[in-house]
């Protein structure tokens, strides 16, 4: 079919101000396209209006684009999409994002037409009638508003409604993208609106607290980004540490200079350098966490009283949110009834994976890298915990375990606790994506159930020594795995030899995946002691060399 001739007019127009720099390709990645924002991003984010537009007419939904680029440094920005229910785009569909993005100007309009041929195939005339509507946020980034601009440029040329929620963090646009798409269906998730994103977290944090008090404070390093002003917003509904609540510490929470974004600071700063942010003036044993750049990532962390710096990563909070959930489900009497399960990547440290398997007596399923795989195989149990050790994940509730919770009658008050918390649980836990707010909020609850300080929490199982080295290769594209990132199918006899190499290490694991952000292949090795975990993942990386 061929579209109206002033439409594909339009389109071509509303690029003109946004062409390619010569020699760029992009490509829709893990987390979408992320780059400098300077190198023609405001060209692609112009294309993924269009494609938005014709993701929402083929799902007869809202569409969110978040306009972020998470923890890399203040000069880089990125876009990414997310689907009706507040998840990550269908990987079905990065292709198309990926052509559209490296389509000349004078060819857009015609792309378009191709694609929306090619995608609404069956249904063609009445889908292209149908409204698109796109709902849009973005981080504190200074590029960001030129950014914005070019994408409702798309969104004029193609007739689409939007509303630009100007800055959220990342899971609070999925938040508000599910909420929009879930109302008046039993399956509604809220009010979309930020006051509404706070209530919700507020209300299941009161009732789950129950009476309960948090001891001492948390200081949380908002990296400078949007979670710092978004944070300080939540703490207007939440109670305060006099009302049974919460003292938390607000730092680098400064959105003013844009250049300080995720400089020496923020969870990837604490996770790849091991250490407290500089500004951090924690004492010791104070629970500290820091966000990335978008709040959808956090690490906890603290130093003990011999100053020794000690990291409670994604894989703690993971195990942390399982016993408190294992715990639960039992005393509400529902452990038969709801499959519990923890999704890890190869990157998850071996102890924690033995530690959940063999004293939380939970099923662990392994995928490759990346927040999508984790999540689906997530939403594969009744309730499934899904963390990479970076910080990044959630809990997901079926459908099933949400009307078991919900509807089982307790029968004596421990049981109604039990079932009340479950209940919070699932309203204080985002369900769509990674939320740091909502990840500290429960884990801080976790932490009072138990009475657990940081080193309670750090001693429910010992972490293996381990090293993470980053190795350029000549061509990384040779890179190929199988067994979720943990065996080498190519290069050919490679991981004949990285299994020799293990064999000679006590509790020795090793493995060795192509990046998929950066132009390098990625060495882990953990054993028995720091000394053969540095050994082995040298000896691994001369392989891949
Ligand atoms: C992306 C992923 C992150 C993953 C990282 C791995 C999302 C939203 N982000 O940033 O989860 O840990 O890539 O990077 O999925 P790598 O492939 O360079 O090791
Ligand atoms: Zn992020």
């Amino acid at each position: 079919v061929s579209l109206d001739p002033t439409l594909l007019e339009a389109i071509n127009s509303g690029i003109r101000p946004y062409p390619i720099p010569s020699g760029r390709v992009y490509g829709y990645g893990t987390a979408g396209f992320r780059m400098k924002a300077n190198l023609g991003l405001d060209h692609v984010v112009y294309t993924v209006g269009l494609l938005a537009a014709i993701r929402s007419k083929k799902r007869n939904a809202t569409i969110g684009i978040m306009i972020t680029a998470s923890h890399n440094p203040a000069e880089d920005n990125g876009v990414k999409l997310v689907d009706p229910m507040g998840d990550m785009l269908e990987q079905s569909w990065e292709g198309y994002a990926t052509v559209l993005a490296n389509t000349a100007n004078e060819d857009m309009g015609k792309a378009y037409e191709t694609l929306v041929n090619e995608i609404l195939v069956d249904e063609i005339r009445q889908l292209q009638d149908r409204p698109a509507n796109i709902v849009i946020g973005r981080d504190t980034r200074a590029s960001g508003p030129t950014l914005v601009k070019a994408l409702k440029a798309a969104l004029d040329a193609v007739g689409a409604k939007y509303t630009d929620y100007g800055y959220l963090t990342t899971p609070q646009l999925h938040y508000m993208v599910r909420c929009i798409n879930t109302q008046n269906t039993p399956y509604a998730f809220g009010e979309a609106t930020e006051e509404g994103y706070y209530k919700k977290m507020a209300t299941a944090f009161k009732t789950i607290m129950h009476g309960r008090s948090i001891k001492g404070h948390v200081v949380i390093d908002c990296a400078n980004g949007v979670g710092g002003p978004k944070l300080q917003e939540l703490l207007k509904y939440l109670p305060t540490s006099k009302e049974g609540g919460i003292d938390i510490k607000v730092l680098n929470d400064d959105v003013l200079r844009p250049e300080v974004l995720n400089l020496d600071c923020g969870a990837d700063f604490v996770k790849t350098r091991q250490k407290a942010p500089p500004g951090s003036k924690a004492t010791p044993n104070e629970r500290c966490c820091s966000l990335d750049g978008d709040a959808d990532r956090v690490v906890y962390y603290f130093t003990d009283s011999n100053g020794v710096f000690h990291l409670l990563d994604g894989d703690r909070i993971a195990t942390l949110g399982a016993v408190f959930l294992a715990e639960m489900a039992e005393k509400a009497g529902l452990s038969d009834k709801l499959k519990i399960g923890l999704v890890q990547t190869a990157y998850a440290n071996g102890a924690s994976t033995e530690y959940v398997e063999k004293v939380l007596k939970l099923p662990v399923v392994v995928t490759p890298t990346g927040v999508k795989h984790l999540h689906h195989a997530a939403a594969r149990f009744d309730i499934g915990v899904y963390f990479e050790a970076n910080g990044h994940g959630t809990i997901l509730f079926s459908d099933n375990a949400t009307k078991i919770i919900r509807e089982t009658q307790p029968k004596n008050p421990g049981q109604k606790h039990a079932l009340d918390s479950l209940s919070a649980s699932i309203d204080l836990i985002n369900q769509t994506v990674g939320d740091a707010i909502s990840d500290i909020l429960f884990a801080e609850v976790v932490l009072a159930h138990k009475g657990w300080t940081p080193e309670n929490w750090l001693n429910t199982y010992i972490d293996l020594p381990n090293r993470l080295v980053r190795v350029e290769v000549h061509d990384r594209g040779l890179f190929k795995t199988e067994d979720a990132e943990r065996k080498l199918v190519s290069p050919k006899g490679a991981q004949e030899e990285i299994n020799r190499l293990v064999s000679n290490y006590t509790k020795g694991r090793s493995f060795a995946r192509a990046s998929g952000t950066e132009d390098a292949v990625r060495v882990y090795a953990e054993a028995y002691s720091k000394h053969e975990a540095e050994a082995l993942a040298k000896h691994v990386a001369d392989v891949v060399k």
